[in-house]
């Protein structure tokens, strides 16, 4: 269902045990037609002696292990891909969105997700960097972010200003005075309630590309799906966006021509109860990552197909 071939890149991020959903996806791509170069696994070394500091967690193991996945994704765009993160947490954005721009430069990022991930180390109640890597790439926070080991080589690359998040119902407090105070762009859960998909999609893409058109690195948090169709996940949150909603994101992603890398992350198979809550996950993970890709619901066909005759 591509129009030609197209390369899918990617990496498995190795957090968590992820070997199904990335076979799944790549056989999905392939029999699609789409080229698919597997840039293989990042393995990263323990870190001994990883104490907390302040409340933040694995700061160095983070750290040193997004300046490595910073690095890879930087290399996959310089070979002219589009590139695919298979998660693993969100921490991993920090390392994917810093290469992303170092590559190309100024970037739009959509942030599909329950949660805004925009705690600040100092004002994260969980100490959990999952929560706040939009913080670290931000331009405006710099100055609320502490001086952290193995977090010196990131050079904030975002602005507040190309930054849309879509699906927000689990916001600390000072995470909702941040988004304030920069004056992010949200669709809540409510102003999907409200507006309906294709009124956020629409809007989206009119706040994004009201002047200049810029690469798209969006970062899809399985959880903004609601936890009925995909449950397999950390932090599951009630009253999300519909199996069908999530795809319509992705269709609308996809059609601006724009997309230039994905994440796909907190998919993990040891949070599933049963078989059937994982493979429910992990499917309407490769589907979303088939919506970005051009799989189209009123199906596809080959431009240089041609009816059979005699
Ligand atoms: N806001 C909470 C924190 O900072 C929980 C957010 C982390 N969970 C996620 N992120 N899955 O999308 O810890
Ligand atoms: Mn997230
Ligand atoms: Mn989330």
């Amino acid at each position: 269902w591509l129009g030609g071939p197209r390369y899918l890149t990617s990496w498995r991020w190795s957090w968590e045990s992820l070997t199904h959903p990335v076979c799944l996806t790549f056989s999905v791509f392939v029999s699609a037609g789409c080229a698919v170069k597997d840039y293989g696994n990042l393995v990263f070394e323990e870190v001994v002696d990883d104490e907390p500091i302040g409340r933040v967690k694995h700061v160095r193991a983070v750290g040193s292990a997004n300046q490595r996945l910073s690095e890879a994704v930087h290399a996959v765009k310089r070979d002219g891909h589009t590139s695919v993160m298979l998660g693993g947490d969100h921490s991993l954005a920090i390392g994917s969105i810093h290469g992303h721009s170092a590559a190309v430069g100024e970037l739009s990022v959509i942030w599909v997700d329950a949660h805004a991930d925009i705690n600040t180390p100092l004002t994260s109640p969980t100490g959990n960097i999952h929560g706040q890597s939009m913080s670290y790439v931000l331009r405006e926070l710099q100055s609320k972010i502490p001086v952290l080991p193995n977090f010196s080589w990131i050079r904030p690359c975002v602005s507040a200003k190309d930054l849309v998040y879509i699906g927000l119902r689990d916001v600390d407090p000072e995470e909702h005075y941040i988004l304030k105070l920069l004056g992010v762009k949200v669709f809540s859960m409510s102003e999907v309630d409200q507006l309906g998909i294709a009124r956020v999609m629409e809007e989206t893409c009119d706040y994004l590309f009201s002047k200049v058109k810029k690469p798209i690195h969006l970062s899809y948090d399985i959880d903004a799906i609601d936890p009925s169709v995909t449950p397999a996940t950390g932090t599951p949150v009630v009253g999300g966006l519909t199996y069908r909603e999530g795809v319509y994101i992705t269709e609308q992603v996809c059609q601006t021509g724009l997309l230039s890398a994905v994440d796909m992350v907190e998919v993990n198979p040891l949070r599933g109860q049963t078989e059937e809550e994982v493979q429910s996950t992990v499917s309407t993970a490769v589907d979303l990552l088939c919506g970005c890709f051009g799989r189209l619901r009123e199906g596809n066909h080959p431009s240089d197909y041609r009816l059979p005759e005699e």
